[in-house]
């Protein structure tokens, strides 16, 4: 008699290399044994699914404060419910420092907010916005020692920016504690000149956040992102790179042999600027604003090509979730005067795997492993969980999400499970859902729903191996 105590039986195991018919065998929260005919105290029929590992989604914002006072509408709890709905089982969000304050508190403060609440594995990414000699020097080298390896610094927003010289004692503090950085990469004073130029002609719908925030000044961020971390020899990862330009920057780079990474999201494979002008330039336009804006036809070819050939290592949602009306929403009274203070973000936990699925795989655009690689393997090899997440494989933890590639229905905001009042996919064919997410061998969600059980833990990480090869 076997041991074991679940086992996932006659489903089609699919990891980043391979796939094959297989039952799993699971064993306290782990993956104990892959093979035929096993047999354990519970079992799961998943004929004619695929079994993925469970989901990672590597950038996501929940119950992060923002400079006007807008309120998230996710936090913790709403927001790894979605993402578990959504067929994840680790999340990413970030610890947002606010200027002024110790990141060590920024971090407990959060931490304290995530606690008992998490229906998912989260991690923490950190933002640095204020990185003053105590921050440099104590701060981000004893959080990286904690397992706080990944940190993301603004070129663009008044709040966030820094300015060059920040930008490498950021990158210098990185190479030194072995950490990796996540760069937003817009050029904040070609922005503010293209926002005054566009405001003092009258532009103020929320359309003309996506002429502001131009791709020229991405590619431009990019570039020069990248020519900072040369300079200190760090590797980088750019993030919601939104289109050909900043793209091809990128390639650039690994083309000389530098380590840049780089991440892509759903909006720029799906919506284009057009989407932004609403319905004849009107406010229904702000559900669409987020930055880097989705650009065009041409960008979202590049995208494609970008996900296939491996310019993109990670696919992100880039969950930034405010709802579209009531209080502290996208629209408020300063957001009707003009489109900068329209706040930025869209939401998505729920619906990347689903969308890169049925555009990607379902369209043979690409392969069933490239899907597994981009939304799973690769963001846990990046930040650090590998292959305790990321794979199935004996040891790992039986992270699992069973997917059915048949199955057709439409992106429905009121089948979400996301705090916000609207998706900007809403009715979007999709054919490719998960129906059920298992964290450590415990059921998360089933056919879109949350199940309810709050099982998730915090990670902690160790980046060193992008560093492998350096000095
Ligand atoms: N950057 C993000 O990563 N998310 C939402 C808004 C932004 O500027
Ligand atoms: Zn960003
Ligand atoms: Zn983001």
């Amino acid at each position: 008699m076997s041991d074991l105590d679940l086992v996932i039986a006659g489903g089609t195991v699919v990891t980043a290399a391979d796939s094959y018919a297989a039952d799993i065998g699971i064993k306290d929260g782990r993956i104990a044994q892959i093979g035929t005919g096993l047999e354990g105290a519970e079992r799961i029929d998943a004929a004619g699914l695929l079994v993925l590992p469970g989901g990672i989604d590597a950038h996501v914002h929940l119950d992060q404060p923002t400079a006007d006072g807008t309120v998230m509408a996710d936090g913790f709890a709403s927001g790894t419910r979605s993402a578990a709905a959504g067929g994840n089982t680790t999340v990413l969000p970030f610890v947002l420092q606010i200027k002024g304050q110790s990141l060590r508190t920024c971090v407990e403060d959060y931490r304290r907010k995530a606690e008992g609440n998490c229906h998912t594995d989260v991690a923490f990414h950190l933002i640095v916005s204020d990185p003053t000699p105590q921050v440099l020097g104590q701060e981000l080298p004893a959080l990286v020692r904690d397992g706080y390896t990944s940190f993301k610094v603004f070129m663009t927003y008044d709040d966030l920016v820094l300015n060059d010289a920040q930008l490498l004692d950021v990158f210098e503090v990185a190479r030194r504690e072995r950490a990796l950085v996540m760069v937003h990469a817009e050029g904040h004073d070609a922005i503010k000149h293209l926002t005054r130029r566009l405001e003092a002609g009258g532009h103020t719908a929320p359309y003309y956040h996506a002429e502001a925030h131009a791709q020229i000044a991405e590619r431009e961020a990019t570039h020069r992102a990248i020519s900072h971390a040369q300079l200190i020899d760090v590797p980088i990862v750019i993030v919601h790179v939104s289109g050909r330009e900043p793209m091809e920057q990128v390639q650039w780079a690994r083309a000389r042999g530098l380590k840049v990474f780089a991440e892509t999201c759903p909006q720029y494979i799906t919506l284009t600027a057009e989407d932004l002008q609403g319905l004849n330039m009107d406010f229904e336009g702000a559900k669409y604003v987020c930055s880097p804006p989705p650009r065009d036809a041409d960008s979202q070819a590049a995208i494609w090509q970008g996900l296939r050939d491996g310019t993109f290592d990670i696919f992100s949602s880039d969950h930034c979730p405010f709802r579209f009306e009531g209080e502290a929403s996208k629209d408020n009274p300063r957001a009707r005067t003009s489109f900068k203070w329209v706040p930025n973000g869209i939401p998505g936990v729920e619906t990347r795997l689903p969308i890169l699925f049925s555009e990607g795989v379902g369209k043979g655009r690409i392969s069933l492993q490239r899907f597994v690689a981009l939304t799973s393997t690769n963001p846990a090899r990046l930040y650090g969980l590998y292959p305790q997440k990321g794979s199935i494989a004996i040891g790992a933890d039986a992270d699992l999400t069973l997917w059915d590639p048949q199955m057709t229905r439409q992106i429905s905001q009121t089948e979400l499970n996301h705090g916000c009042d609207y998706t900007p996919y809403e009715g979007m064919e999709i054919t490719g859902w998960p129906v059920r997410t298992i964290l450590r061998g415990q059921t998360i969600a089933m056919a879109g729903n949350p199940t309810g059980v709050e099982l998730g833990r915090e990670l902690s990480r160790d980046v060193s191996d992008v560093y492998a090869d350096s000095v």
